[in-house]
């Protein structure tokens, strides 16, 4: 006699072998703050973005080792460095074993895995977002064009000078309206919207930009630099890598 249908179909299911779900691969990120090998980064002292990276992890107190990058040689361009950072620039940052770029993309890893100066409120997350991503648009490309033109690393004529010069003031201006309002661009305690900020309006002298006419700013500019943790470029990126 043939089984009802309901049967057949119950006995199927009861036989049928669990699926063992491949192994994932796993990108191993240490979590313990106080482990002294979880952080490397790759930079150059006279790179603003590495000194914003570097500038997140000294504020945090996390030790990390370094390695000097010479720009000058092309070692950002070298395959083993290209493994690190795709676009050929630092910072990279390796954290256990995953490699970080984009210095703004790198401060919200930071800020979220060790819960320092990220937003506290949703609205605060999102507004300190913004600033990040506003920092690269208007604040820190005019700024820096202006500091390597300076510098004698980029060269352009007198026309994008003062375009760069009109935008990179625009962007200062913003920043001193807003810290008119209060103490910190995006939170009422530090954020890495103020780390950001500050590793690049620092670098405003070097533009030929004169901070007097900014008084908010140059007032923040102290309240960061007397913050516990806070370092030079000098002090925080030396010339030489440093290993831990
Ligand atoms: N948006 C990038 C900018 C990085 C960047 O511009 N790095 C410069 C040094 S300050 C660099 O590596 N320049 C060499 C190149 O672009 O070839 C970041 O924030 O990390």
């Amino acid at each position: 006699m043939a089984k009802p249908a309901k049967k057949v179909a119950k006995k199927a299911i009861a036989k049928k072998k669990p699926v063992k779900s491949k192994p994932k691969k796993s990108v191993k990120v240490a979590t313990a703050s106080g482990d002294k090998q979880r952080f490397t980064l790759h930079g150059t002292m006279t790179s603003g973005p590495s000194y914003t990276v570097g500038l997140m992890l000294s504020l945090c107190r996390h030790p990390f080792s370094y390695i000097h990058v010479n720009l000058r040689e092309g070692q950002h361009k070298q395959p083993d460095y290209l493994v690190k950072n795709r676009y050929g620039q630092v910072p990279a940052l390796r954290d256990g074993q995953l490699f970080l770029v984009q210095s703004a993309a790198i401060l919200e890893h930071l800020s979220e895995s060790l819960h320092k100066f990220d937003g506290k409120t949703p609205v605060e997350k999102v507004r300190v977002r913004e600033w990040l991503f506003w920092q690269w648009d208007k604040l820190s490309v005019p700024l820096l064009r202006l500091r390597a033109r300076n510098r004698g690393f980029r060269q352009f004529g007198d026309e994008v000078r003062t375009m760069y010069d009109t935008e990179a003031k625009a962007a200062l201006a913003v920043i001193e309206h807003e810290l008119a309002k209060s103490e910190w661009i995006a939170g009422r305690k530090p954020t890495i919207a103020d780390i950001g900020s500050y590793a690049i309006v620092r670098y405003a002298p070097e533009a030929m930009i004169d901070l007097t006419p900014y008084p908010n700013i140059t007032a923040w500019k102290k309240r960061i630099e007397a913050m516990p943790g806070f370092g030079t470029p000098e002090q925080i990126l030396p010339m030489e890598s440093r290993l831990l």
